[in-house]
């Protein structure tokens, strides 16, 4: 039996747009995903991101979209029980899959992940969309755990996408050019704002949905590193979206989708939830 959501939790969903799941994930499968970790900072993909490479401190790193070529976040994403909470957390009764997130801050990474909304960087719509980040090391607010401003999912605001701190210029350009007001400065004015933030042990999850403005600060941890995997995925009321200033891993000339539909594309959204 995979775990699911209480009504706590899908009460914070709701109302916060995140909710936290101590232990969502088991032992096992945080050490698979370690692993994977591992091994994409050894080897990154055309899709990785790597501030400072093969650097064992102030290194932010990120890679993603591997779903496909890695066998074992392939099973991670079927086998893990993750599309279960998140067709459950979005009151979906299907889970569709978009891609998986790698995201690593070795110690003394001063980058912050800048205060951003998801929806905005992705080529959908739709209020059925959400990430469950999963920790795979410890990690405090000051070691980089992520941040909620809770309850910013239902303000019906839609912010640009723009590139982040530590981006390359070549990784980031794809973000240029899309619609949306600018993101408030949350970082300095964060007084103004309902902030919530956990620590996480690794086996815990944040899962929330892709409204929701979300950042975290560098990590301060002299000698932890703080590691995640993120994936994403989408309910039954998601439509695709693409537009200038999306993820340019999956455009429509991948896909059999007219804009304006929903995402059933079963080659590149794979249905996960129901299990088959
Ligand atoms: O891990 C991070 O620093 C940021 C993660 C994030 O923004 C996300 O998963 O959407």
């Amino acid at each position: 039996m995979t775990r699911t959501m209480n009504p706590d939790e899908l009460n914070a969903y709701n109302e916060d747009g995140v909710a936290v799941l101590r232990n969502a994930i088991s032992a096992d499968w945080v050490a698979r995903m370690n692993d994977v970790i591992d091994q994409q900072l050894a080897q990154p993909s055309k899709w990785g991101n790597d501030a400072n490479p093969g650097a064992k401190t102030n290194r932010h790193f990120s890679d993603r979209y591997q779903w496909q070529d890695n066998a074992e976040i392939n099973a991670y994403i079927h086998e893990s029980g993750c599309a279960g909470l998140a067709a459950q957390a979005m009151g979906s009764e299907t889970a569709r899959f978009y891609f998986d997130h790698l995201l690593v801050k070795e110690p003394g990474t001063a980058n912050p992940t800048p205060w951003h909304q998801d929806v905005p960087y992705w080529p959908f719509l739709g209020s059925q969309i959400c990430s469950i980040w999963l920790a795979l090391t410890p990690s405090t607010v000051a070691s980089s755990a992520m941040e909620f401003v809770r309850g910013s999912h239902l303000d019906g605001k839609y912010y640009m996408p723009e590139a982040f701190t530590g981006d390359t210029d070549a990784n980031a350009a794809w973000m240029a050019g899309g619609d949306g007001e600018k993101c408030p400065d949350i970082a300095n004015s964060r007084d103004e704002f309902d902030i919530i933030g956990f620590d996480m042990a690794p086996g815990d999850a944040v899962i929330f949905s892709a409204w929701t403005l979300h950042g975290a600060g560098g990590n301060a941890s002299a000698d932890t590193r703080r590691a995640a995997i993120s994936t994403r995925w989408l309910g039954d009321n998601a439509i695709w979206h693409p537009h200038t200033g999306a993820d340019p891993t999956v455009t429509q000339e991948h896909v059999s989708v007219q804009p304006g539909q929903p995402p059933h594309d079963d080659k590149v959204f794979p249905k996960i939830w129901p299990l088959t």
